[in-house]
């Protein structure tokens, strides 16, 4: 179990079966991959065209487990906080729609916990913040990775953001090896991926430039 610290917001992987086209093979061995060449934290998020059902929510998370154990990189669950604490994970991210936190506390207290805000008017009350340890922001830029997505924030956006809270950000939405360098400028703590990953035609280049930006 990780303590959390900013620093595994560094290169934050996120993904699930359905961004690979179903394919689990070919995802546990991207995961494997990213794991080897030094993303430090990774995002279990089975959503978004998913068509595993719980079973197989579970199996596919013990074995990322297994992987993430194996490389000691923090493993966090989006929105489910019984798969995350049946497979044993570091974490839950929760969305703005996902179970209120305040209900949730009591069972997730032994884990990180992370919240994604679009804008200031989505941060929360500071009895919940002071509960987090990170925020999830974005998207920065467009991106095709997620259903229902709002409107790109941009790096002015997010600079802001970043400015009105103390709590270390990780950016999302749009980040690839080509404009992360801009996203890191900001001052948020990490930059989390989707497709600049699983997508990748060349991931290990991409990899070596999202952390050397
Ligand atoms: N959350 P990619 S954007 C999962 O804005 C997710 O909260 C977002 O995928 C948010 O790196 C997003 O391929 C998708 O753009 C990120």
């Amino acid at each position: 179990m990780y303590k959390f610290e900013p620093e595994i917001l560094d290169l934050y992987l996120v993904g699930g079966s359905q961004n690979v086209a179903g394919n689990q093979a070919r995802f546990l061995e991207i995961l494997e991959q990213a794991c080897q060449l030094g993303i430090t934290a990774f995002q279990y998020r089975e959503k978004d065209g998913s068509r595993l059902n719980e079973q197989e929510k579970i199996a596919l998370g013990q074995q990322i487990r297994k992987i993430t154990q194996q490389y000691q990189i923090p493993l966090i669950v989006d929105d489910d906080w019984q798969l995350a604490q049946e497979i044993g994970a570091d974490g839950l991210h929760l969305g703005q729609n996902d179970t209120p936190l305040i209900d949730l506390l009591p069972k997730v207290s032994n884990l990180i916990l992370g919240l994604s805000v679009h804008d200031q008017q989505e941060l929360p009350a500071t009895n919940i913040l002071n509960q987090l340890d990170y925020l999830g922001v974005g998207p920065v830029f467009n991106t095709d990775s997620k259903t229902k997505i709002q409107s790109p924030i941009g790096l002015t956006g997010l600079k802001q953001l970043n400015l009105i809270t103390n709590k270390p950000i990780v950016a999302i939405g749009g980040i690839h090896s080509d404009n992360a360098r801009a996203v890191r400028a900001t001052g948020v703590a990490g930059l989390a991926v989707i497709s600049a990953i699983f997508n990748s035609p060349q991931p290990e280049q991409d990899i070596n430039k999202l952390k050397e930006s």
